[in-house]
């Protein structure tokens, strides 16, 4: 006979911490975020080879993570996984890109050519967000340099229509340019020798390789919990899938990979297993794997079992999903953190190995990552999250008078990632289990995840935690009524500035 789960499963808006006791170390400037990645013997005394500084991971999804988000996220301390629904070279080539990245010397995303128009450059500056637009004869960020031009350079609204870029730019004789090669001081004493916003880095026939911004060099002063590996390169990882991995994985380690994460929508299933021992056996024991997704102990003993290195729990609960609809699978996301972290905790008082866990999907407050990580989450994996800012790979559009950026599911038609959805052999009719999106723009990654993570620091001082693993063992946790959650928002009030609540 069937079995049943005789309690409804949860989701984090049904919970609430209760507030524990607070002495007076317990300030936000003495509270850590370090957090666990991958297996390691906790009981011996060993350290985990790979942690995060801050617990956060972006998705394995084209919509979300590509280099670009790689790099921003690793210089707040986290690792962007990078989709895996594209070719082997190019994800290999993303890769690549992170490992090579140097800090502060940045690919130009945002190109002209000389002979386009001033509208084209508003347009650009409103689609990208930057102000500086590299000028190169083919209008691409590594053609042949021909100027500068900034939003401060002409007023839109008092030049001729269809002026030409050439007529208002800074010309290649007049700018400061530094040659490929030079040190990031060196480039930044260019900078604030000759007064100027950025340096163009040009290689020996003047074609545009990077460009340094005062800006930027200010940050990379500010990202005190970046993450890098021993040569001080920055930590990524990658999705990948059960079909093609035997060439996958060492195009994506010949690039320079720090971990992997086998992607699919449901891990308990022999070819994750097979994955594992097969990556493992070819590739050697100390290359790091994920796994999953799981929503029971079941799931999780399994693949701790076979060897994964982490393992992700979540069924039917991103934002974008369809899986529950479409399929009638799935758990409510805080239930299934809630189950996977006992048999975390089970599977450690048994062997002495931590595997750590990633809550994935169904964030949608920032406090929802402090509810996951106190229900046993050592991290969380995020889509929507970061699909809104900047950095992320896709195209931002005014909706209704409102900036939004685009956001698609893996399971959509648009990205038709099917073996995400795979069961092995020959695939059924193919059929959606994500939709395609927009997303409210929400600026820059950077401020917004200072932001999240000072709001889950401040709660962990409420809970009188110090640290993750301390959260995890203080955390007390609530069921609420649904009256008790509208009464946790403003009510029986007109609200005045909303722009507190966002
Ligand atoms: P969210 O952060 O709520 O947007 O959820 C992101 C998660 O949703 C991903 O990490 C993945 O597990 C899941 N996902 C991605 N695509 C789809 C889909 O098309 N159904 N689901």
């Amino acid at each position: 006979m069937a079995y049943f789960y005789e309690e409804p499963s949860h989701t984090f808006g049904e919970y609430l911490l209760i507030p524990g006791y607070t002495s007076a170390e317990c300030i936000p400037e003495n509270v850590s975020l370090k957090t666990p990645v991958v297996r390691f013997n906790k009981k011996s005394g060993e350290k985990p080879s790979l942690s995060m500084n801050i617990p956060l991971v972006s998705a394995v999804m084209q919509s979300v993570s590509d280099d670009k988000m790689a790099i921003a996220l690793a210089k707040e301390g986290g690792i962007s996984f990078i989709f895996g629904s594209q070719t082997i070279e190019n994800q290999a080539a993303m890769v690549a890109r992170v490992k090579s990245y140097k800090a502060g010397f940045v690919t130009s995303d945002s190109n002209i050519r000389p002979d386009q128009t001033l509208e084209e450059v508003v347009s650009l500056i409103e689609q990208t967000g930057h102000s500086t637009i590299a000028v190169t004869d083919d209008g691409t960020a590594h053609g042949k340099l021909e100027g500068i031009i900034t939003e401060r350079d002409f007023r839109i609204d008092h030049v001729p229509a269809n002026s030409k870029v050439n007529e208002y730019m800074t010309p290649f004789a007049k700018l400061v340019t530094g040659k490929d090669g030079i040190t990031l001081s060196a480039a930044n004493d260019l900078i604030w020798a000759h007064k100027v916003n950025q340096l163009p880095i040009i290689d020996d026939k003047n074609h545009l390789v990077s460009i340094v911004f005062r800006k930027d060099f200010d940050n990379h002063e500010t990202h005190p919990n970046e993450l890098m590996d021993t040569n001080h390169r920055y930590i990524v990882g990658a999705g990948i899938n059960t079909r093609d991995y035997m060439e996958r994985v060492p195009a994506l380690l010949k690039a320079g990979v720090d971990i992997l994460c086998l992607d699919s929508s449901e891990g308990y299933s022999e070819w994750q297993a097979k994955a594992l021992h097969d990556i493992h056996e070819k590739f050697g024991k100390d290359v790091k794997v994920g796994a999953g997704n799981v929503v029971d102990r079941e799931g999780f003993m399994f693949l701790a079992e076979n060897g994964a290195d982490f393992v992700k729990i979540g069924i039917g609960g991103g934002s974008i999903c369809i899986t529950r609809e479409q399929k009638g699978i799935g758990r409510g996301q805080a239930t299934a953190t809630i189950e996977v972290a006992k048999a975390r905790d089970e599977y450690y008082s048994k062997t002495g190995i931590y595997v750590p866990i990633c809550s994935d999907g169904g964030i949608v407050h920032d406090y929802h990552i402090t509810l996951a990580l106190a229900m046993g989450a050592d991290f969380v994996m995020l889509g929507r999250y970061f699909a809104r800012f900047d950095e992320s790979p896709t195209n931002k559009l005014i909706i209704n008078g409102n900036y939004v950026k685009e956001y698609w599911g893996e399971g959509s038609n648009r990205a038709r990632n099917w073996q995400r959805y795979d069961l092995g052999g020959k695939k059924g009719m193919a059929f959606e289990e994500g939709v395609d999106s927009y997303v409210p723009y929400a600026g820059r990654l950077h401020d917004n995840v200072s932001l999240s993570m000072s709001k889950v620091i401040h709660t962990m001082c409420n809970c009188g935690a110090l640290s993750i693993p301390e959260l995890q063992q203080k955390a007390k946790l609530t069921l609420v009524s649904s009256t008790t959650i509208s009464e946790g928002s403003a009510h029986d009030v007109t609200v005045r500035n909303t722009s507190i609540h966002s």
